[in-house]
């Protein structure tokens, strides 16, 4: 553990609510970190900043959950939690703010994948190890630790092979497939992977054809707005995938108030991604037919990143979350056994 003259806080908290960021993007940049209480630096302590995204969905609020419960007082950390509150300017301002202060490690999830060059350049040379988690970067890896996260690209794929397979035992095979797709937040790791995995994949079908792909921004208001903007140019929509359960309740409600039916006894196809509870629920009831899995659970992976430098062993630069897909059909089964 390294001696650091830092302030161990123990949170940091930009704070969400719209009411005291709302006005313009530059008044929120401006907007100073805003800090809630902190303890003296103790140097039993592994002090962690965590720059999250944001709260844009119910994967986010268990993804930020389990690093809450994972660096505990108990377990030897000081957690310095940051909000990206969905701003990546925010975040890398919050980056600067981390590194300045001397904190032992920096794990980030990052908005967007473009843009961090420098300031992860700045914590190399100030010797500050940086965690990847989640979302990745387009930035050089010799720039930071290590990336653990979902293969984003593969989810996608599996999206569209449990499609095909499903028309082709409805007896669909060679009918004209009309697709809409609602991607997550643009430039961020798990939209670019995910739609390329749908958009490789679809590309197989000749008589496939995408109707829309849109974004909805990762949220259940936006995949509503969207949805209801989409229901209004195209009628005939056979399949929806949407890049996260959150914005697919969202445009479920935008087709239930137009009387567009959809699940397993309705004229949609429902698919999306991440597997939360509700998710299972829903799936259970046959709204939706498919949930990818992807696990918010990384913090483990994490933790044992960072006990093993502490021990001075190398790292794998690349680690990948455990995931499946869930079906209507086997949701029952799972579903008591899910932490998320
Ligand atoms: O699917 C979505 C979230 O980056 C994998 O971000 C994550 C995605 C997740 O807000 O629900």
């Amino acid at each position: 553990m390294k001696k650091k003259l830092i302030l161990g806080l123990l949170f940091i908290v930009i704070t969400a609510g719209c009411t005291q960021c709302s006005g313009t993007e530059e008044v929120t940049y401006e907007k100073k970190l805003a800090r809630s209480g902190g303890v003296s630096y103790d140097e039993k302590y592994i002090t962690i900043g965590f720059i999250q995204t944001g709260k844009e969905s119910d994967w986010r609020d268990a993804n930020t959950r389990d690093y809450q419960n994972t660096f505990t007082k108990e377990k030897g950390y000081n957690l310095i939690y940051i909000d990206g509150n969905s701003d990546a300017r925010r975040q890398v301002k919050a980056m600067h703010d981390l590194i300045s202060q001397g904190v032992d490690y920096i794990i980030l999830d990052p908005i967007v994948e473009d843009g961090w060059d420098d300031i992860l350049k700045l914590a190399q040379d100030s010797k500050i190890p940086v965690l990847l988690a989640d979302r990745g970067v387009s930035a050089d890896p010799s720039l930071y630790t290590c990336w653990i996260g979902s293969d984003f690209k593969t989810e996608g794929v599996n999206a569209v092979k449990w499609l095909a397979d499903y028309l082709e035992k409805q007896g669909r095979k060679s009918e004209d497939i009309n697709l809409v797709i609602l991607e997550g937040t643009k430039g961020a790791s798990a939209t670019i992977g995910r739609t390329e995995g749908l958009r490789k994949e679809i590309s197989r079908h000749k008589n496939w054809h995408i109707l829309a792909s849109e974004c909805g921004n990762f949220t259940q208001g936006e995949g509503k707005a969207v949805m209801e903007q989409i229901l209004e140019k195209h009628k005939d929509i056979d399949v929806l995938i949407s890049e996260n359960d959150n914005m697919m309740f969202g445009a479920m409600k935008a087709m239930t108030q137009k009387d567009v039916s959809y699940g397993v006894d309705g004229d949609v196809i429902t698919i999306s991604f991440d597997a939360l509870g509700e998710a299972f629920e829903r799936m259970m009831t046959g709204e939706l037919m498919v949930s990818v899995e992807c696990n918010p659970l990384i913090a483990g992976l994490c933790e044992k990143v960072i006990r093993q430098i502490e021990a001075g062993h190398e790292v794998a630069p690349v680690q990948y979350v455990q995931e499946s897909v869930f079906t209507y059909k086997n949701a029952g089964e799972y579903s008591k056994d899910r932490k998320y």
